[in-house]
């Protein structure tokens, strides 16, 4: 687990790396990466203080990997604001027939209404277990409710689904159709 002065630092790459770079004088690629090196001048952090972040992540929060250059580079895996632009470049694959998503219940009406929309991120982020989904939905509230997302049947019907490195799954919207109270 990590400390709490590395959770703070998790989350503050978060806000960097997902919906404020320029807050830390930095600019993502089209892709979301940015330089290990600039990075840790950015937040004047040390190597070995970003290495524990990353690895002792709970949820896997970020990638780092070698650009084609061979210079390291680091990105949020998901998470994103729409406003920072970024083409995470994921490929689009089969879902499970279905996916999960936890959510405060004071949201349900509103959802069965317009379906669930991605707000100001990127993408609707859903879970690929009911445990999962729980934790993502306690976040915000105490009672939560578990919604079924009918993910087969969307990619049937058209709608596009990926995967994020860290295992959660991304699509831009889902009709109110296509979900119901578990
Ligand atoms: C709700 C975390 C009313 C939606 C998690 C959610 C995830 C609506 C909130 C990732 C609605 C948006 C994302 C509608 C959607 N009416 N409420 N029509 N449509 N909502 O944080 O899914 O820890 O943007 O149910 O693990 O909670 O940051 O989305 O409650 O993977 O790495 O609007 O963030 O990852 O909230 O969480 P969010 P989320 P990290």
């Amino acid at each position: 687990a990590l400390t709490p002065e590395q959770v703070r630092l998790s989350k503050r790459m978060s806000l960097v790396l997902r919906h404020r770079p320029e807050a830390a004088g930095l600019a993502l690629d089209p892709n979301g990466w940015v330089p290990v090196a600039e990075l840790l001048a950015a937040l004047n952090i040390s190597r070995a203080d970003l290495d524990a972040v990353v690895a002792g992540n709970d949820k896997s929060r970020f990638a780092i990997e070698a650009d084609p250059g061979g210079v390291e580079r680091i990105r949020a895996s998901q998470g994103h604001s729409r406003r920072v632009n970024v083409d995470l470049g994921l490929p689009v694959v089969e879902p499970p027939a279905t996916l999960f998503h936890g959510t405060p219940r004071a949201n349900l009406e509103s959802i069965m209404r317009d379906g669930l929309r991605p707000r100001s991120r990127d993408h609707v982020h859903l879970s690929p277990d009911v445990a999962t989904a729980l934790v993502v939905g306690r976040r915000r509230a105490t009672e939560v409710v578990i919604l079924e997302v009918a993910a087969g049947a969307m990619a049937r019907a058209g709608h596009a689904f990926h995967r994020s490195e860290n295992g959660v799954w991304l699509t831009g919207t889902v009709p109110p159709g296509m979900l119901h109270e578990r």
